[in-house]
C-alpha cells in the first residue's frame, strides 16, 4: 500500500487534496499543482471559491494568472465541499487554528476537515496536518476524528505532522527553497510525506513523530516572540537611560556570531507570532507546567501598543497638545511592511487607544484601504502635503517601502517613528 503510493508520487501519478486555500494552503496547492500532479483545491469560503474561478488571488504571494492557467490546464481543481477528496492520495489540511477569547485553541476548522476527510477516508491514503497547534493534536484529535471512518490510521492509512513555514510577503523564501519538517505517527508515514513534500521542496527534514514536527513551529515562533519582547523591553530600558534603541540594536548586530538582531515596535501582529506560543503555554498549564519565558513575552508583547500611545500622548504634550483633539495621522497599519494584512495589527489597537483619549485619529497605508478597531471604522486618508502639514503628530507604526519617510519628516511638525523609518532623517521626530 504504502510502496504504492510513494511509487505515484515518485511518478508524479499521485493525486493532492488541499483542504483549506488560505495564505498556507492556496501556495501549497498551486506549487504542487505546478509540479505536476493532480491537485484538488477544497476551499469552503464561496468568495475565495469565486476569486479563484475568476482567476484571482487574494494571496499576494500567488498570482491570479499561475491559478487560472493551472485551472485551465486542468493540473488544478477546486471544489467547496471536498467531493473528489476520495481519489487523492495525499490530503493535505491547511486550515486556521485561532485563539478563543479565552486564549484556548480553537480546532473547530481542524476537526471541521477531519470530518468531511473521514467520510471520504480510503485504504492507501496519506493524510497530513499543516495547522500550526499544539504537540499532541495530530494524535490526540486528528487521528481519531480520521479513524471515525472505521479505518486505522497506521494501518489503513499514513498520518503525518508538518509545520508551515509560510513568510507572508517574502520573495526570497518560498515553498521550494525553505526546508520542510514532517513527522509522522509512525516511520512509514513519515517517508511517505517525506517523499511527498520531496517532490515540491529541495530539503525535508524528517523528526522522530508528529509530536515533535508540531513542537518545533511552536519553538520556532516562540523563539521570535521572546527576542521581539526582549528589544521591547530594551526600548523602554533605552527610554530611561535616555539612550537611542534602535542605535545599541544596530550595534549589537554588528556581532557577527552569536546573536540576531530583533526591532523593537508598537507591538506584534499577524497570524502567527501573537497566537502560536500561547497555543503550547495553554497545552502546558494542563500539564501543570507553565513555560514563563512565553508568558513573558505575551505580557511584554502586549502592552507595547498601550506604551506607544503613552509615547505618543509625551511627544504631543512637548508640543504643548493634550492628547485629546490632537490630529493624529497614523502612517501604517498593516501588521507588518509590504503586506495589506491588518488583521491583528498593533497599529489598530494604538489608533483605538488615542481615539478613545479624544484624538482625531486618521491613517495612511498604500497596502490597506480600510481599517477597523473597536468599532471604529476608517477610510485611508490619501498622504498629501495637506494631511502631512494639517497633523499634530504623524505617528509610524509600520513602515513600507512605497513611503518617503523625507518627505514625511519634513513635511510633518512632529512625528513619533515606532519603527525607525526616519532613521538618519533632520525633523522634528521623535523615536521609540
Ligand atoms: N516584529 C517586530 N520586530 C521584529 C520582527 C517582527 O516587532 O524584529 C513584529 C512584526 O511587525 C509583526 C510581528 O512581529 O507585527 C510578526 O512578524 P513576523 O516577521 O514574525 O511576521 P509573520 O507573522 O508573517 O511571521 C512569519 C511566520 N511564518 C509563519 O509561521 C506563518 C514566522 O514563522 C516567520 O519566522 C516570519 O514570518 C519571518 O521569519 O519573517
Amino acid at each position: 500500500m504504502n510502496a504504492t503510493l510513494e511509487k505515484k508520487i515518485r511518478a508524479r501519478s499521485a493525486r493532492v487534496g488541499v483542504v483549506g486555500l488560505g495564505y498556507v494552503g492556496l501556495p501549497l496547492a498551486v506549487e504542487f499543482a505546478r509540479a505536476g500532479f493532480a491537485t484538488l483545491g477544497v476551499e469552503t469560503g464561496p468568495a475565495r471559491l469565486a476569486a479563484l474561478r475568476r482567476g484571482r488571488s487574494y494571496v499576494e504571494d500567488v498570482s491570479g494568472a499561475e491559478v487560472a492557467r493551472l485551472l485551465g490546464a486542468g493540473r488544478l481543481s477546486l471544489s467547496a465541499d471536498g467531493r473528489g477528496l476520495e481519489r487523492c492520495d495525499a490530503l493535505i489540511i491547511c486550515v486556521q487554528t485561532p485563539l478563543r477569547k479565552t486564549k484556548e485553541p480553537d480546532l473547530s476548522a481542524v476537526i471541521g476537515a477531519c470530518g468531511a476527510l473521514s467520510r471520504r477516508l480510503r485504504r492507501g491514503q496519506l493524510v497530513v496536518l499543516e495547522s500550526t497547534t499544539y504537540p499532541g493534536t495530530t494524535d490526540e484529535v486528528v487521528r481519531p476524528a480520521l479513524e471515525a471512518s472505521g479505518l486505522a490510521a497506521g494501518r489503513d492509512f499514513s498520518l503525518a505532522f508538518s509545520p508551515e513555514r509560510v513568510d507572508p510577503g517574502n520573495a526570497k523564501w518560498r515553498i521550494p527553497n525553505t526546508p520542510k519538517v514532517v513527522g509522522g505517527i509512525d516511520a512509514a508515514s513519515t517517508r511517505l510525506a517525506a517523499a511527498l513534500y520531496g517532490a515540491v521542496v529541495r530539503q525535508v527534514v524528517p523528526v522522530s513523530s508528529a509530536k515533535a514536527a508540531e513542537l518545533v513551529k511552536l519553538l520556532e515562533n516562540s523563539f521570535r516572540a521572546v527576542n521581539i519582547a526582549l528589544v521591547n523591553e530594551m526600548a523602554q530600558v533605552c527610554d530611561r537611560l535616555g539612550l537611542d534603541v534602535w542605535e545599541v540594536v544596530g550595534a549589537a548586530a554588528t556581532k557577527p556570531f552569536g546573536f540576531m538582531p530583533f526591532w523593537p515596535g508598537p507591538g506584534i501582529g499577524g497570524h502567527c507570532i501573537p497566537k502560536d506560543p500561547q497555543l503550547l503555554s495553554w497545552k502546558m498549564k494542563a500539564l501543570n507546567f507553565e513555560p514563563r519565558f512565553i508568558q513573558l513575552a505575551t505580557t511584554i508583547n502586549g502592552a507595547m501598543p498601550e506604551y506607544a500611545a503613552a509615547r505618543i500622548a509625551r511627544a504631543l504634550n512637548g508640543a504643548g497638545k493634550a492628547v485629546k483633539g490632537s490630529r493624529v495621522l497614523v502612517l501604517g497599519v498593516a501588521y507588518k511592511p509590504g503586506v495589506s494584512d491588518a488583521r491583528e495589527s498593533p497599529a489598530l489597537d494604538v489608533m483605538h487607544l488615542l481615539a478613545e483619549q479624544g484624538a482625531r485619529v486618521e491613517y495612511h497605508d498604500p497596502h490597506v484601504p480600510r481599517a477597523e478597531a473597536g468599532g471604529r471604522v476608517w477610510r485611508r486618508r490619501a498622504l498629501t502635503d495637506a494631511a502631512l502639514r494639517g497633523a499634530d503628530l504623524v505617528a509610524i507604526l509600520t513602515a513600507h517601502r512605497e513611503v518617503d519617510y523625507a518627505r514625511v519628516a519634513r513635511r510633518a511638525r512632529l512625528v513619533f517613528d515606532a519603527r525607525n523609518a526616519t532613521a538618519g532623517l533632520a525633523g522634528r521626530v521623535e523615536r521609540l
